[in-house]
């Protein structure tokens, strides 16, 4: 039987900006549920990439002086690096300019004409070019984007609508229908309250603006960026060009995306789908934002915390670790490099890394290295504490509540240091009688920790592939998750090597 697809997919970023710490998020935590879903033994397909149209862009190469496109070819040179350091583990990385993504936007645009979703008109309104969003309708003279503040611009031009207010019945209903379509909740309460208010048509072509995708019909407009960008989901994966390929990874199973760009994702994107006669993805999940040190991250005040120097600093696999333990998938939180000393020291350097480092040189003291066998204890207290783990890491990640997995296998490497200081294996190795019991102890204590490098693996993948090394184990699981995670499955008799601590403490 052919594995089941799971296609997830990041937002696709502006290259008008080096990634930081709210791009990172996103594709951090993309990354930890593509890995889970492969080690669950799905047919993953991770896809990330860049949006690299639109006004915004324009106006950025212009002051550079250089060609759109000659910017957009040198900005996603920074978001390829970043994520090859960062350990991303993406499977495709699209580009708004690239012919098999511009042919389709061409293709949507001449489906929506023919279905009778579009018409001419005029559009006269305020926009804001952060944003790349129309604002609502407002008497104020000279408004500012409710989203980012910035001066809003006047708009008056032709354009084509796209009936969007033909879909909020057909949208209500599909929402009705799929009550686990927007997470968290609370925000999917908001979407609808705003949907049942009424949509108005919106406004999808301009004539304007020139670094965009022509229409095929009309070429004196050009697409509105976010059309573009949102149709990056589908032309990557087949969309009116692979038919397979497109029924094979259609729907997709998760967007995940910043709470600002929620509506776009949860209204539009679903609306346009229902217009081309194709199914909308299966559930858009929104996280919160990152403040510094308790204010709004931006180029005026240029306080945006750069993940390379977090990574520098303290490790990538940390930085990753930092930000799926530190707030629950949804909420917003603030960055402070306090916070991530302490749990860097505290949860990382004590708990963990500790854990392995003193199971691995207590084998080299007692056992010249070499995995002893649990002769008169197969089981016990951690076999009893890793029980349930594969159930409660499934609950958890199947609502992308990274933290909460991580909460749980924190309870486990606890328990782990617990038993060391219960069964005092120092005090066995000096006990004649006590090399039995000894053996046990450490056996379990490696079984141990090979667990955690299995349920580390998504978040610190680098730390895990380390683990393994040094307990001496191939570095691929071949197993999924779920058999892999039963207590008992490290083999004895093996040699373990034991490296570096894992993370060394941090004085201050
Ligand atoms: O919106 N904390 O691109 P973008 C958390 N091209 N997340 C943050 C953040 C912060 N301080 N700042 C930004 C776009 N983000 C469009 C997407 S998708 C079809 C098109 C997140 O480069 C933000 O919420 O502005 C969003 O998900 C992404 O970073 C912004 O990307």
């Amino acid at each position: 039987m052919s594995r089941p697809s799971y296609y997830l997919t990041t937002p696709i970023y502006y290259v008008t900006d080096r990634p930081h710490i709210g791009t990172t998020y996103t594709t951090i935590a993309a990354d930890a549920l593509a890995r889970y879903k492969r080690l669950c033994g799905y047919d993953t397909h991770f896809l990330t990439g860049t949006d690299e149209h639109g006004l915004k862009v324009q106006r950025a190469a212009q002051e550079r002086g250089v060609t759109p496109q000659a910017h957009a070819d040198e900005v996603v040179g920074h978001y390829h690096t970043a994520w090859k350091q960062l350990n991303i583990s993406h499977d495709d990385f699209i580009r708004t300019t690239e012919p098999r993504h511009e042919r389709v936007v061409q293709a949507a645009f001449q489906k929506l004409l023919d279905a009778g979703h579009l018409h001419l008109g005029e559009y006269k309104g305020w926009y804001c070019v952060s944003c790349e969003a129309f604002l609502k309708e407002t008497e104020d003279p000279s408004p500012k984007c409710p989203d980012c503040g910035r001066a809003a611009e006047w708009n008056s031009e032709a354009t084509y609508f796209f009936r969007l207010s033909r879909f909020q019945e057909p949208l209500l209903a599909f929402y009705e229908r799929n009550p686990g379509f927007v997470r968290p909740a609370y925000r999917f309460n908001e979407v609808r309250a705003r949907v049942k208010e009424g949509l108005r048509d919106l406004s999808v072509t301009r004539t304007t603006l020139e670094w965009a995708v022509p229409l095929p019909f009309d070429p004196k407009h050009r697409s509105y960026v976010w059309i573009d960008a949102l149709l990056n989901y589908a032309s990557a994966v087949g969309y009116a060009s692979d038919d397979a390929l497109f029924a094979r990874r259609w729907p997709a199973d998760a967007h995940l995306v910043g709470k600002d760009i929620l509506w776009f994702h949860a209204v539009i994107w679903p609306a346009l789908l229902m217009a081309l006669g194709v199914e909308p993805p299966k559930m858009v999940y929104a996280h919160g934002w990152w403040t510094h040190n308790g204010e709004k991250m931006s180029k005026s005040k240029n306080n945006f915390v750069r993940p390379e120097e977090v990574a520098a600093e303290y490790g990538v696999d940390a930085l990753r670790y930092f930000l799926l333990r530190e707030l629950p998938f949804g909420l917003d939180g603030d960055y402070r490099d306090a916070s991530m000393r302490q749990r860097y020291n505290s949860e990382l350097a004590g708990d963990f890394g500790n854990l392995v480092f003193r199971t691995l040189s207590m084998m080299d003291r007692y056992f010249g290295g070499v995995v002893p066998e649990p002769a008169t204890e197969p089981a016990g207290p951690l076999a009893e504490a890793s029980a349930g783990l594969y159930r409660d890491l499934e609950a958890a990640m199947s609502d992308l509540q990274y933290s909460k997995a991580l909460d749980r296998i924190w309870e486990f490497v606890r328990r782990a240091n617990q038993y060391v200081e219960e069964r005092k294996p120092w005090q066995l190795n000096k006990d004649p009688n006590g090399r039995e019991a000894l053996g046990c102890v450490m056996y379990h204590l490696a079984e141990a920790c090979r667990i955690l490098g299995l349920a580390v693996a998504p978040v610190m993948p680098a730390t895990a592939a380390s683990i393994r090394e040094q307990l001496g184990l191939p570095a691929e699981e071949t197993r999924s998750l779920q058999e892999a995670l039963a207590w008992g499955g490290m083999p004895w008799g093996g040699r373990v090597r034991r490296g570096e601590p894992l993370f060394p403490k941090k004085d201050g």
